[in-house]
């Protein structure tokens, strides 16, 4: 689907329409929070009435962001329902009898991920945004509304946290620009970047501990967990593994990482993938019934650690033997060049 038209289309059908509700995915992160809120804002300013709803907690680092107050629990009737990185509506964070109770009424799909579905009445999916903030951010300036600092935060905080400070594969100059105009519209980089990042609770931190204490390397897999009774040994709750894996993958030398976080059934596992982006763990994710990007997906898997660990790591293993082939492939062909 071409962007820009369906921005148009998008913005038509907005204009059209007085009330809605926004939500994301469960377990919201700063993207979802960050580009919900500032569409609630973008919605605002175009005179509509928005509401923003999650059943999950928002995590405290993101507290400070402009109208998080205003996020509600119960999902309500509206005009429209816009989803926001959801690949569908049992991804959401909303009481899925209270959605149904809503019916019927018009969904939007707004979605930057390359396992994005059209399950909505109108769907953009533009997998090359480095963030749904993103999208939203150009959904802003294709509205013609005032960046205001209440959009601006917003939006730069989901930029900032889903393109990993800017450092993931998918920043590019048009990244930049954003940031750019939403500094200029009045975010302070350094006051957002030290609300998320440097505000950790102390069971944050001691949990980090134990994840990077349980951690294995085997070749360029490595894999680090955290089990029910080590979770309640430091009080930590299910947003302190936030961020877990990324230190992972920050090892030299590995190229597919993977964090798992024991389920209060002790049945269950949710893992969070990483690559350093030439290994595609969102097709691991996939296998086990999950999703995400190329250098970050994630999944649920049943059964013991031992198990999880030897099929996931197992098949990362594949994806990084099927690499290093390449790179072996592409050796000589590099070599014959030069000389
Ligand atoms: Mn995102």
């Amino acid at each position: 689907m071409n962007n820009q038209a369906s921005i148009s289309v998008l913005l038509d059908v907005i204009r059209k329409r007085d009330s809605f509700v926004i939500t994301s995915h469960i377990r919201p992160d700063g993207d979802a929070i960050g580009s919900s809120l500032g569409l609630m804002h973008l919605l605002e300013a175009m005179g509509k009435r928005a509401t923003v709803v999650f059943v999950d907690e928002i995590p405290p680092n993101f507290h400070f962001l402009p109208g998080v107050e205003r996020i509600e629990r119960r999902f309500r009737k509206a005009d429209a329902a816009i989803f926001l990185e959801c690949d569908s509506v049992s991804r959401c964070s909303i009481d899925r009898a209270e959605f149904d109770g809503a019916q019927p009424m018009l969904t939007i799909n707004i979605d930057h991920h390359r396992t994005g579905r059209d399950f909505a009445d109108y769907n953009w999916i533009d997998a090359e945004a480095p963030a749904v903030g993103a999208m939203v951010y150009d959904l802003v300036v294709a509205a013609g509304v005032t960046i205001t600092t209440s959009i601006a935060d917003c939006l730069y905080a989901a930029i900032l946290t889903d393109t990993g400070s800017f450092n993931f594969s998918g920043t590019g100059a048009s990244t930049f620009a954003m940031a750019e105009r939403l500094i200029q519209s009045g975010t302070s980089a350094s006051d957002v970047a030290r609300a998320i990042y440097s505000c950790n609770p102390a069971s944050k931190v001691r949990l980090l501990g134990i994840a990077l204490s349980n951690l294995q390397i085997d070749e360029a897999v490595c894999w680090s967990y955290v089990t029910v009774e080590e979770m309640e040994s430091v009080g930590a709750s299910v947003e302190d593994c936030e961020g877990v894996a990324n230190h992972l993958i920050g090892i030299t030398g590995i190229e597919a990482a993977v964090f798992m976080r024991e389920m209060p059934d002790h049945k269950q596992f949710r893992l969070s993938l990483r690559s350093r982006g030439n290994v595609d763990v969102s097709k691991a994710a996939a296998m086990f019934g999950g999703g995400g990007h190329q250098s970050a997906s994630g999944c649920s898997m049943d059964g013991s650690l031992e198990e999880v660990v030897g099929l996931v790591v197992g098949q990362l293993h594949v994806a990084c033997r099927e690499l290093a082939k390449q790179q072996t492939v592409a050796t000589p062909q590099a070599s014959t060049l030069i000389a």
